[in-house]
């Protein structure tokens, strides 16, 4: 497969941008690829890399592109705003479209602020939480990713994960002081931690699914015991559903799983594809964020029309009679070619899925936390990986990552996947 010129263009990368890439799992060192495949241009489920190589895309740009790329409702919204302004710094009526969009599907959101990334909605949130609350204390959960924000980077999952970078450098001891950790799923040990502690906490933040260990869905009760604790202790519930937001569900992991937190922060699909995060929830707690009140939220480019056009077009395409019902089918038959393609191997698996987001990990399961994941084999799955692209097949360049499932694959992309796994595991 010639990717001479992804090789090309990386060389040239590396004299201006750190690493070639803007985002560090974008590099592929953890799949031992020699250099990045960049990205040429994208159509339904299918993507061209700058040699021409075409895939078929399980990364939907990590969640976005729910809809595949070209949908015509988004693209028309876009081409249409697009000769109207591309940003005025002033309220329009796109962001109301979209909040009002965002509170119905998701009732515990009463107030809703736009920002321009999943990791500025989460450290908002979790600045609102301390505001209301006059805490300090953050608990979050160990191989959890909620963005770059300093309080989170204290045992990330996903990119940080992947460079085995637990404890980023910069990041001071002040910050990470306040920031209480523990593994994911530990229902006992939140309840230790808040009988312990509970009058200090502000808040818990959580990845309601995981998706940045790879997929590591939630064991029954532990959303449960997380939002009974937060309500006794007087401490806020943050849902960080960046990635599980309207993918899960139309209203997210919280109506999937019946559990209301107190503020639910959100970022990719709501912006079809443009730079986009949200945080919002309980009337009271939004009401004290500037300039209702006084803890202070700001940004230049939050609410930009064209993330609103293509967030709204996208959310008003998901809102359609039976769409999740379509998604989840696709979902389960990439799930089932993924489990079928593995079984007959003698290599250990696990794959763990919640509708259309999973994970094949290369070690006997379950899979159920950071130090479970963290057994995978990382090196089967980069061999994986290379194969898969060599196949065609474009999947998310780490074992700790999420495959995420589109509206725009078809039986074809399906069968494709499905042999090429196949192919892999019969080796
Ligand atoms: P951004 O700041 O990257 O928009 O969002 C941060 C974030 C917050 N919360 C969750 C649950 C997230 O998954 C993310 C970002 N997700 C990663 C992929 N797992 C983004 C990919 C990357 O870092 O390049």
């Amino acid at each position: 497969m010639d990717t001479s010129t992804s090789q090309r263009l990386y060389e040239e990368a590396l004299k201006y941008i750190p690493g070639g890439v803007n985002s560090p799992v974008r590099a592929m060192k953890s799949v031992g690829m020699p250099h990045p495949l960049f990205i040429a241009r994208a159509r339904d489920a299918h993507i061209w890399d700058a040699d021409g190589n075409e895939y078929v895309d399980f990364v939907s740009s990590w969640g976005p592109m729910i809809l595949g790329w070209g949908h015509p409702q988004v693209l028309g919204r876009l081409h249409e705003v697009l000769e109207d302004g591309t940003s005025f710094g002033a309220p329009t009526a796109l962001e109301v479209e979209l909040a009002r969009l965002i509170c119905a599907a998701v009732p515990s959101i009463e107030l809703v602020r736009m920002v321009n990334s999943g990791t500025e909605a989460t450290m908002s949130a979790v600045r609102a939480a301390r505001g209301f609350t006059g805490r300090d204390k953050i608990v979050k959960f160990v191989g959890c990713y909620h963005g770059h924000a300093d309080a989170f980077l204290a045992a990330a999952g996903s990119g940080v994960l992947t460079l085995s970078l637990p404890d980023s450098p910069g990041v001071t001891r002040a910050t990470t002081a306040d920031t209480l950790l523990l593994e994911y799923n530990d229902g006992e040990g939140l309840e230790e931690l808040f009988a312990e502690r509970g009058e200090e906490i502000a808040a818990v933040i959580v990845e309601p699914v995981a998706g940045n260990m790879g997929v590591v869905p939630p064991r029954p009760g532990f959303l449960e015991t997380a939002r009974a604790l937060c309500t006794a202790y007087g401490a806020v519930l943050i849902f960080d559903e960046v990635i599980t937001g309207f993918r899960v569900a139309w209203g997210g992991a919280q109506e999937r799983f019946g559990v209301v937190p107190d503020l639910t922060t959100l970022g990719k699909i709501i912006g079809g594809g443009l730079p986009v995060g949200a945080f919002g929830g309980r009337r009271e707690l939004m009401e004290t964020v500037a300039p209702l009140g006084p803890t202070y939220q700001a940004g230049t480019l939050s609410g930009n029309p064209l993330a609103m056009a293509a967030g709204a077009a996208t959310l008003s395409v998901l809102s359609e009679p039976g769409t999740y019902e379509r998604l989840e089918a696709l979902a389960d038959r990439v799930a089932a070619a993924l489990r079928d393609a593995a079984t007959p191997g003698e290599r250990p698996f696990t794959l763990n899925q919640v509708g259309a987001m999973m994970t094949l990990f290369f070690c006997d399961g379950p899979v159920e936390s950071f130090a479970d994941a963290r057994r995978a084999d990382t090196a089967a799955f980069a061999a994986f990986y290379r194969h898969m692209l060599k196949h065609g097949v474009y999947l998310a360049p780490s074992q700790f990552e999420s495959t995420m499932v589109s509206l725009a694959l078809t039986a074809d992309d399906l069968a494709k996947a499905a042999d090429a796994a196949a192919s892999f595991f019969a080796r």
